[in-house]
């Protein structure tokens, strides 16, 4: 049976290199293999069950248009040459009515490659004059604190993480969303280092940790500060390396020096000894590592709290050894050349904040949105303020179009669906962004039914729209030299030679040892200006908790093992309850398996309830990524997410969302 290698594009940070078996044109086993030296062989079982996604019944295999209510899933196939002509029409018609601008795509995209998305995608918008979208549902403010202090340099590779003596993972649960850390973890303990963990939940990491940290939701930014401060105050700060390579240092040492940890842990409710053992495990140990995730970002201080973190290894001297230093995003460190490449104008439209894409929808005028192009997005699921999402997607003057893979929960509210190819079945590029590694992807098999990857697809919208100009990279062969054959040609010659290429960083760099801030000055800025400028009361300006008296609950939702985002969400059958800690169950008489009702001002959820002693007191749990038929048809925990925006970064506040619990009848 023919094996054919190639690469996972989906949202994670390993990008793991595969074994497809196929036999006659199907798909039927996916394994990892060694092309990327972190997959290691293994695979998580997401993407070994990935065959039950490609020939799923859900899979949409023709294009359709809408033939009864928005919103109630019915439609009537048509062939691609009715669908792109009916859009072509409505895409003409907005812009000559209302003018461009009344045209939004939405994509995030984060399991899609250099590819497939913005490449054709963004001439064809671009070109129309169309809104533009940024692009912050997650790791928005991670980024801009990442950027701001260290110019996003490259980051300590997993397989570095052997040679830490201390390793803290904050706000990152490795066990679900990125597993092929874990194994490094464990050999680093194994040769005696020791780990850390800050997580309001008791991770499995966590429960391996000889310190377990778990703040209130939000809360991480006053534990930083003070042990920033607590570094400074007690001589423990390494005043050398931050002369000769750090600016903003005064500065931060001032806004952390109200910071004691007694003051941090009323903030946080971790005690105030557990903090200050956390700062001297990491004053005390060399090589010390901090894999920083997005957990703690999703929340109105997560920018701060993001560069309190990064800060860390700057101010108590971590950096310049093998294995000390931080991992954030990897994503930056690839040198492919940008929309200049793929032909894409740099246009001056309006830009719409995703996360308010509700609000939005509703709300402008300037001028309303009228067509919207849903791709490589599940947004009804994904969004903050869900019944917001919900309610635009059922404004009769909207026309909708949602291109994806599978019958999502969003795809039900469209006027035209277009089925898409998924990465076993069309070309791409797709770079991790923890574990070093840049894949060349070909498809393992011929599309099912009709489906179409998207550079063909808007490459096709721009033809019928006369928007297509002589020269533009049309072709996947086209677009990948056009992406890869920038200034640096390097990544270019190691794909030819193999699945994986390497950044020009090699595949292990020493944090300011053989990388460094790729700014004019190489050095760590501890307060940038254009940060301090940007949040609200100035950079580490903690805000407190925004719970009630009547929404006295924070409910988080990261990610689990099931799903990737929502991909895949379809496979999941059972109803998926919210997780409460036994003393705040108890507290309002529910037991485990009792119906409750979930709300706050923004909409109630009812679904059942399980009892776990994993969370700390006074947090409950749903996971992302639920659609509506794991919540018995309802709304799910976006419909209580609030669309307010971080201090950094405009991103979605996924953890600021407060509710309250109580037993419902069944
Ligand atoms: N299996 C799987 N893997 C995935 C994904 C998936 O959906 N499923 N999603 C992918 C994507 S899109 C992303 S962005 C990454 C995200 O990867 P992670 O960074 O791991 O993100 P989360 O799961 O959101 O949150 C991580 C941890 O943060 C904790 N947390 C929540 N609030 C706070 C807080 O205020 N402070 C602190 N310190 N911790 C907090 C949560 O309990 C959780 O254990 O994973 C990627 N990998
Ligand atoms: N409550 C809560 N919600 C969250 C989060 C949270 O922490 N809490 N985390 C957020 C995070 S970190 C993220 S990254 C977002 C992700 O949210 P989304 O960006 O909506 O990601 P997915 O849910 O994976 O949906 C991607 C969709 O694109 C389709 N698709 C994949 N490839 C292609 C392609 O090549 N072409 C086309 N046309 N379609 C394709 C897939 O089938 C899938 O339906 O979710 C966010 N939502
Ligand atoms: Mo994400």
């Amino acid at each position: 049976m023919p094996v054919r290698a190639t690469a996972c594009p989906l949202d994670c940070p390993d990008a793991c290199s595969l074994d497809v078996t196929v036999e006659e044109g199907r798909v039927v086993k996916i394994d990892g293999n060694h092309a990327n030296p972190v997959t290691a062989g293994f695979i998580c079982a997401k993407v070994r069950g990935f065959a039950r996604h490609l020939y799923s019944p859900e899979r949409i295999l023709h294009p359709a248009v809408r033939e009864g209510a928005k919103g109630e899933g019915r439609f009537r196939r048509v062939s691609w040459d009715e669908a792109l002509g009916r859009i072509v029409s409505k895409l003409k018609e907005v812009r000559r009515v209302e003018g461009g601008e009344a045209i939004l795509p939405f994509y995030y995209g984060g399991s899609n490659g250099l590819v497939s998305q913005g490449t054709t995608d963004g001439r064809l918008f671009h070109r129309l004059g169309a809104s533009r979208l940024a692009r912050t549902v997650c790791a928005a403010p991670t980024t801009a604190a990442a950027t701001g202090l260290y110019g996003k340099m490259a980051g300590v590779a997993f397989p570095d993480y052997v040679h830490a003596r201390l390793i803290v993972v904050w706000g990152v649960n490795p066990s679900a969303t990125g597993i092929h850390l874990v194994p490094y973890i464990r050999e680093a303990m194994r040769r005696g280092a020791k780990l850390a963990v800050v997580d309001p939940r008791r991770t499995k990491l966590a429960a391996l940790a000889g310190l377990h940290l778990a703040p209130r939701p939000g809360a991480d930014l006053p534990v930083a500060l003070s042990i920033i401060n607590w570094l400074f105050a007690s001589g423990r700060a390494d005043m050398k390396f931050l002369a000769g390579h750090a600016t903003g240092v005064e500065a931060l040492r001032g806004r952390a020096a109200a910071w004691t940890f007694e003051k941090a842990a009323r903030e946080s409710d971790v005690p105030a000894e557990a903090i200050e053992r956390l700062a001297s495990w990491y004053a005390g140990a060399s090589p010390a590592v901090i894999r920083c995730g997005w957990g703690l970002e999703r929340n109105r201080n997560g920018g701060s709290a993001a560069a309190a973190v990064l800060a860390l290894p700057a101010v108590a001297g971590k950096f310049g050894v093998r294995g000390g230093g931080y991992t954030m995003s990897n994503s930056g460190v690839w040198k492919v050349d940008g929309p200049a490449a793929v032909r894409q104008e740099a246009p001056s439209t309006r830009v719409i904040n995703m996360n308010l894409l509700g609000r939005d929808l509703i709300e402008r005028r300037d001028p309303p949105i009228r067509f919207l192009f849903v791709y490589n997005s599940n947004v009804l699921a994904t969004n903050p303020a869900q019944e917001k999402v919900r309610r635009g997607l059922l404004r009769e003057d909207l026309f909708t179009v949602v291109f994806d893979q599978v019958m999502t929960d969003t795809a039900r509210y469209a006027d035209v669906i277009l089925p898409a190819t998924t990465f076993l079945e069309h070309e791409d590029l797709s770079r991790g962004y923890g574990a070093y590694a840049l894949h060349d992807i070909r498809p393992v098999i011929q599309p099912e039914g009709e489906a179409r990857s998207n550079a063909r697809v808007f490459g096709e919208l721009c033809r019928r729209l006369d928007l297509a100009r002589l020269g533009d990279p049309e072709t996947d062969a086209e677009l990948k030299a056009a992406l890869l054959g920038g200034p640096d040609a390097r990544n270019r010659d190691q794909l030819g030679r193999g699945e994986v290429g390497t950044p020009e960083t090699g595949l292990s760099p020493i944090q300011f040892g053989d990388v460094f801030p790729p700014t004019p000055d190489r050095k760590a800025n501890l307060l940038p200006a254009a940060l301090d400028a940007e949040a609200p009361g100035g950079l580490y300006a903690y805000r407190p908790d925004p719970a009630t008296a009547n929404h006295p609950l924070a409910l988080i939702s990261p990610a689990s093992d099931k799903t990737i985002s929502s991909t895949l969400g379809h496979l999941r059958r059972e109803e998926v309850p919210i997780e409460l800690h036994p003393s705040d169950a108890a507290a309002r008489g529910i037991e485990d398996g009792d119906l409750v009702r979930v709300w706050n001002d923004q909409g109630a959820i009812v679904i059942s309830a399980r009892l776990a002693g994993s969370l700390r007191p006074g947090v409950a749990m749903l996971p992302k990524g639920l659609w509506s038929r794991h919540a018995r048809g309802g709304p799910t925990v976006n419909a209580l997410v609030p669309d307010t925006l971080t201090d950094i970064g405009a991103g979605a506040c996924f953890n600021d969302c407060r509710v309250q619990v109580e037993r419902a009848s069944a």
